[in-house]
């Protein structure tokens, strides 16, 4: 019987125990802030197969957890849950996407594309669902992984059939060190890929890309401010510079760094051999991320947008971006973070009007005050009724954007920001039930 030590019990941790209890192997389980099966003076060293490392755990700066450091002493395989899943369905292809933002979008948004094109795939990692709670595949099967550096630093190379890159802007800079130790972290998702898609539009990506280049990798340029192998202009998708197809009619796929999503995805579906036609279909009834501009609802006029995951100021920014030239009424406020909207006083004059909520409330509005009409309504709940009686009353007829994307923690009136976006959802759902 293969017996193995986890490191750290959250989702991951407790998704490989349950799996590997279910293959019987002996699940030994160490956590330093939860329950755990083990004494760390005590470890059967001798009998244990690999240590599977939760991705949060430390394994080099400042320096290796202290059991990943004993473990690696002893020639003990440090190993991730991603390993595990791929030593466990050999048969299956695997696609990686990794880079600092969008990783999640692309993923799913690969995913949407394999199935809609009736091939079995699995969505899974970073994104929020641990590698082995995913079904096995066999070799029709695709398993489409959101990487981060974490578990790319940890896992020993991953037979990848696509490796994708989206982008790099410092991140993480605590767990790596530098800007280059997370960047070689995130490069090795390249070790043992057969293809890869890299974008080119930072300097760090375009040094990838050269690096892959020079070693005679097969590797397929995107960029969304150049021509490259795929690339976007105004809106409109190139492969090998011509048209494929436009992707702003795309309503969850709109800006910047959206297009760099979607060229990035269908780069990839095309190394999947599914059609330029299904792809652009896919595209098409892709919903989006929940809680990351996500579009909840339409009453009339006016769109309702959550954007919870904006839990400060400099995540929020994307969403001003992409309503650039609408007129967008904003909820924001909950928990402030350090410097609070001080950030998006660009954005202020251009905002029609403000609804604050939460613990914030009051500093918001002294912030915004000169420069943005408020209203302190308190709650989510009175802010929804408040915008809806602004629009109504100043505006009705012009197209509007009720818009929540706080700048701020929710843990003031709210377990989390999923909490918070699925609130909003339900009090839009609700209200557009009682005008029909
Ligand atoms: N722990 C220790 N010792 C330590 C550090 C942590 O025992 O020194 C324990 C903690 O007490 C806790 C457990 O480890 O019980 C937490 O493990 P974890 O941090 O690896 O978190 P999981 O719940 O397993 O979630 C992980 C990813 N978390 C991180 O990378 C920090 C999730 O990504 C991922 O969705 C999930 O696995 C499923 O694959 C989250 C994330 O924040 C979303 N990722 C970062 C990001 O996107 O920027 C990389």
């Amino acid at each position: 019987m293969k017996t193995y030590l986890i490191l750290g019990m959250g989702k991951s941790g407790q998704a490989a125990a349950e799996w590997l209890s279910r293959q019987d192997a002996k699940v030994l389980t160490f956590d330093d802030h939860g329950p755990c099966s083990l004494d760390p003076n005590n470890i059967p060293w001798d009998q244990i197969t690999a240590v599977i490392q939760s991705p949060g755990v430390p394994f080099s700066y400042p320096s290796p957890h202290p059991l990943t450091a004993l473990g690696m002493a002893k020639n003990i395989p440090i190993l991730t849950d991603i390993n595990l899943l791929q030593q466990a369905n050999p048969k299956a292809q695997f696609v990686g996407i990794t880079g600092t933002n969008g990783k999640s979008t692309t993923t799913a948004l690969i995913g949407h594309v394999l199935n809609h094109s009736q091939r079995a795939c699995a969505v899974g990692g970073n994104i929020g669902v641990p590698a082995l709670s995913l079904p096995s595949l066999d070799e029709n099967g695709t398993y489409v992984l959101e990487l981060s550096s974490f578990q790319l630093e940890v896992s020993t190379p991953l037979t990848l059939e696509v490796a994708a890159w989206l982008n790099i802007t410092p991140d993480h800079l605590d767990r790596h060190g530098t800007i280059e130790a997370y960047v070689a972290a995130k490069e090795k998702i390249f070790l043992s890929a057969r293809h890869a898609v890299v974008n080119i539009d930072d300097t760090y990506s375009l040094e990838v890309y050269k690096r892959l280049k020079e070693k005679g990798m097969d590797v397929v340029g995107v960029s969304c401010v150049q021509k490259s192998d795929i690339h976007v202009d105004q809106g409109v998708l190139y492969d090998n510079y011509k048209p494929v197809f436009d992707l702003r009619p795309f309503e969850t796929l709109q800006g910047l760094h959206n297009y760099q999503n979607a060229a990035t995805a269908y780069a990839v579906c095309k190394l999947f051999n599914i059609s330029v036609d299904q792809i652009a279909e896919a595209f098409k009834t892709f919903a989006g991320l929940a809680h990351r501009q996500e579009i909840v609802g339409h009453f009339k006029n006016i769109t309702f947008v959550n954007d919870s995951k904006a839990t400060n100021a400099d995540a929020a920014v994307h969403a001003f971006n992409r309503y650039a030239d609408q007129a967008v009424y904003w909820i924001a406020g909950g928990k402030a973070k350090s410097g609070g909207i001080h950030s998006l006083k660009d954005f202020f004059p251009t905002i029609r009007h403000a609804f604050l909520i939460g613990e914030a409330q009051s500093d918001f509005a002294a912030t915004l005050y000169d420069h943005t009409p408020c209203t302190l309504s308190g709650n989510l709940d009175k802010a929804l009724t408040d915008a809806i009686d602004i629009i109504s009353k100043e505006a009705p007829d012009e197209p509007a954007i009720v818009l929540l994307s706080p700048a701020c923690a929710s843990f003031d009136q709210f377990q989390s920001f999923e909490h918070r976006g699925d609130t909003f959802r339900h009090l839009v759902a609700k209200m557009l039930e009682s005008y029909t």
